[in-house]
């Protein structure tokens, strides 16, 4: 096993790394920006350095910054937890260089998987279904008018590099086929210096759910059930569940060997999530896969008691994994508490939390780095937190939430809580009938 780890990130993400290593008796190494200097992650590590200045680029994703650190404290490993350097196989690859173990699958997965045309073809090998599309780059807007008919519109233009939205253009027909190309070429070009583009058929009204998954470096692969992930605005995530209100126990089996497939084609080695476009026929698609621990990583915790951290650490220090499934025992939800204004757009909201009082009691998990007289900062993401409960029904957690959301007091900056307040007594988050198309129609009281 690691003596040392140090961890390439910031927020709760660090402490809940720590958390782990600390129940382990592995030793951590905490990295900060001059902006972090106050935070928590930096006081619970056996150790920790700066790194750089407060942007991005000067700290969390500054590699040689990160390589000089791991050396002056001799850590054997380095945990890139999410966003950052998670799924940057060049790091990986320089780490697997100084003989320093990155704690996630191989340089080569991230590789085929980051690609998104590459993990299309490399799923449909695999016998994993996916939405009918181009095969391989589109060459130019006149195969591109031609392949939309084929298919039959409406067609979603993506960027092979991209994910997460950026990049992406639907199109209802062919009058608006050529501004949408140019304009995902040009934004593909500007985010990811890839300006490739694929085509597919536009599924309408899709719910997203994705199969978190582990293999290990025996070729054991083993799935852990789903989290419904489609209470979403522009991309962001806000709420997650396990099990999905639209899971039955037959499509559970079929996502599940699909995203085992899916996995196994790489020989996918790390903890992972297998996200699919799901329609109302309950056919599902693949989307993409993140070679990442996810922010949501919890409910799966609660409702499979397992400690995703440990696994993936141990799976990276050449321990086996036993290659059984995991059913969700419990309902868990998650709701993500950002420094945002639920009010004016969920405009961002940094500044100095003034008043806290976090929820408690039975069913309640909260993950944050916060503390009253925290700052924090505008140049990263606004989580303050993330709040999960878990119960025998869902109708009980989602009571457990209400609860809970009605005790957390945040003073000081703006924040989510109204807002999943106001989604915990809705009519039709209630039902469990929503799509991803859930939150553009939502308005807050
Ligand atoms: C789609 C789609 C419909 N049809 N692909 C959004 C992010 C990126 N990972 C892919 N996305 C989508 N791809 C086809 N063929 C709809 C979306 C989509 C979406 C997916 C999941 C959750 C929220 C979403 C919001 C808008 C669009």
């Amino acid at each position: 096993m690691f003596k040392k780890i140090l961890i390439a990130n910031r927020g709760e993400i660090a402490l809940r790394i720590i958390r782990t290593c600390r129940e382990m008796g592995i030793k951590t190494v905490a990295v900060y920006s001059t902006a972090d200097k106050d935070s928590l992650h930096v006081k619970f590590a056996d150790e920790a350095v700066c790194i750089g200045g407060p942007k991005g680029q000067d700290s969390y994703l500054n590699i040689p910054h990160i390589m000089a650190a791991c050396e002056i404290t001799n850590a054997d490993a380095v945990h890139p937890g999410y966003g950052f350097l998670a799924e940057n196989a060049k790091f990986a690859q320089i780490c697997a260089d100084h003989g320093i173990k990155f704690i996630g699958p191989t340089p080569e997965m991230i590789n085929k998987m980051g690609d998104k045309i590459t993990a299309k073809e490399t799923m449909i090998k695999a016998g994993v279904p996916v939405v009918p599309g181009s095969e391989g780059l589109l060459e130019g807007v006149e195969d591109a008018k031609v392949l939309a008919k084929e298919i039959g519109y409406p067609v979603i233009i993506k960027a092979t590099a991209g994910g997460g939205g950026k990049g992406m253009r639907v199109v209802w027909n062919e009058a608006e086929i050529e501004k949408a190309f140019d304009a995902a070429k040009m934004e593909a070009a500007a985010s990811f210096k890839n300006d490739g583009l694929y085509m597919e058929k536009f599924v309408e009204e899709p719910r997203h759910i994705e199969i978190q998954v582990a293999g290990d470096q025996y070729g054991n692969v083993c799935h852990l059930s789903e989290r419904d992930c489609s209470i979403q605005r522009r991309h962001q995530k806000l709420v997650e569940e396990s099990p999905s209100p639209f899971m039955t126990a037959d499509l559970r089996q079929r996502m599940g060997d699909a995203a085992i497939k899916a996995a196994s084609a790489i020989n996918y080695e790390s903890v992972g999530t297998v996200e699919f476009l799901v329609d109302k026929h309950r056919n599902f698609y693949f989307m993409e896969m993140n070679t990442r621990i996810q922010v949501e990583h919890c409910v799966t915790e609660e409702v499979v008691s397992y400690d995703l951290i440990k696994e993936q650490i141990k799976i990276a220090a050449g321990e086996k994994i036993s290659g059984k499934n995991y059913e969700p025992k419990l309902h868990a939800i998650e709701c993500r508490i950002n420094a945002e204004d639920p009010y004016n757009d969920f405009r961002p909201s940094p500044g100095k939390i003034t008043v806290l009082h976090t929820p408690g009691g039975h069913g309640v998990r909260v993950d944050s780095h916060v503390y009253a007289g925290y700052v924090i900062p505008p140049y990263y993401d606004s989580m303050i937190g993330k709040l999960i409960t878990v119960a025998q029904t869902r109708e009980e957690a989602i009571n457990t939430m209400y609860r809970a959301l009605s005790e957390y007091v945040i003073e000081g900056v703006h924040t989510t809580i109204p807002f999943h307040l106001q989604l915990m007594q809705n009519e039709e988050f209630i039902s469990g009938n929503f799509t991803t198309k859930f939150l553009e129609n939502f308005k807050m009281k």
